[in-house]
């Protein structure tokens, strides 16, 4: 089974609309206002179409989230049933602030293909290298940096990793350094991090360190389009979190999981750009019109490109 093509404009339509409702928050110092106005978009823009979903990554679980939450229902009930992961406003620091990179983000699979993630921290590693025992979560930073120096035929010092910038990465960071890999540090947004690796035009040959979940999962849905590897694995700190996982129905908490166990079949992918970033430019309003730009990939099909879109207000 694959995902009809007229959903593409669909979704498109969707992660546009939600992007441009939290333009008109972007540089207003308030990060809640502006992810509520992408949330609230986004939502009434998917109760309008015609399937049946159910959130699987949204803003988080029933009792910290009144919209968009992990297992609610969405779309008009009729139709294909979808699984739908959403992150309607990716980078909320980056709104809130007016800085480059805020986006705004959904990924779709047929029911029962898209990994239903708690919201935890998630180690993870990208690439485009998809042969196995190259770069792997469980080689130390070292091993996977000489293993892919090899394999791309790239020194060390000609190959870039893309971290977010953050004390927990401080060993790994130092270590990249003593190696002589080049860094991309990232501040926030770590959905354009890990999709860094899909094209030469970024420069980035690995993307490794700990981010979000949910985010994991929405890069997972792009990759594989883009026919790239990715690993991640959940941490569970606390006991609340190892509770809520088991409830999830997450019985190893240590496991590690491939991309094809996070995301399988046909899926969607779409990232509108809020404030312009290294993706896609940011939302432009042209009088009556707005200009958006939206990275898409649809499995089935092949596709994987920014389609930019005019639209009336
Ligand atoms: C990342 C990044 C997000 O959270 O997942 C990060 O993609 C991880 O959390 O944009 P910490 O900020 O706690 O490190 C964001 O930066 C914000 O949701």
């Amino acid at each position: 089974m694959s995902i009809d093509i007229k959903f593409v404009d669909l979704f498109v339509n969707i992660t546009s609309k939600a992007a441009l409702a939290s333009l008109y928050l972007v540089g207003k110092k308030d990060k809640i206002a502006a992810d509520k106005a992408a949330v609230d978009s986004m939502r009434s823009n998917l109760n309008n179409l015609d399937i049946k979903g159910q959130i699987v990554i949204g803003e988080g679980e029933l009792d910290e989230a009144p919209m968009l939450y992990i297992g609610e229902k969405i779309g008009k009930n009729n139709g294909p049933e979808f699984d739908i992961a959403v992150d309607p406003l990716e980078g909320t620091n980056f709104a809130a602030n007016n800085l480059p990179g805020a986006l705004s983000v959904i990924a779709i699979a047929e029911k029962n293909n898209l990994f239903k993630a708690p919201e935890t921290y998630m180690e993870k590693i990208s690439t485009k290298v998809k042969e196995k025992n190259v770069v792997d979560l469980d080689y130390t930073v070292k091993k996977n940096i000489y293993n892919l120096s090899d394999y791309l035929n790239k020194k060390p010092e000609n190959l870039t990793a893309c971290i977010l910038d953050r004390p927990r990465h401080k060993e790994v960071i130092e270590e990249l350094n003593k190696l002589g890999v080049n860094l991309k540090l990232i501040t926030d947004g770590d959905v354009s991090g890990a999709l860094m690796v899909t094209e030469e035009k970024y420069n980035v040959d690995i993307f490794l360190g700990i981010g979000g979940g949910p985010e994991g999962v929405l890069a997972a849905a792009a990759l594989d389009a883009y026919n790239c590897n990715f690993q991640g694995r959940f941490l569970f700190d606390t006991d609340e979190d190892k509770a809520r996982a088991k409830k999830m129905g997450i019985n190893d908490l240590k496991k590690k999981y491939d991309l094809n166990e996070i995301v399988s079949g046909d899926s969607i992918f779409c990232a509108t750009g809020i404030t312009s970033g290294d993706l896609v430019s940011g939302v432009t309003i042209q009088g009556n019109d707005f200009i958006s730009e939206t990275l898409v990939t649809h499995k089935s099909s092949g596709l994987k490109k920014v389609i930019k879109i005019k639209e009336n207000i």
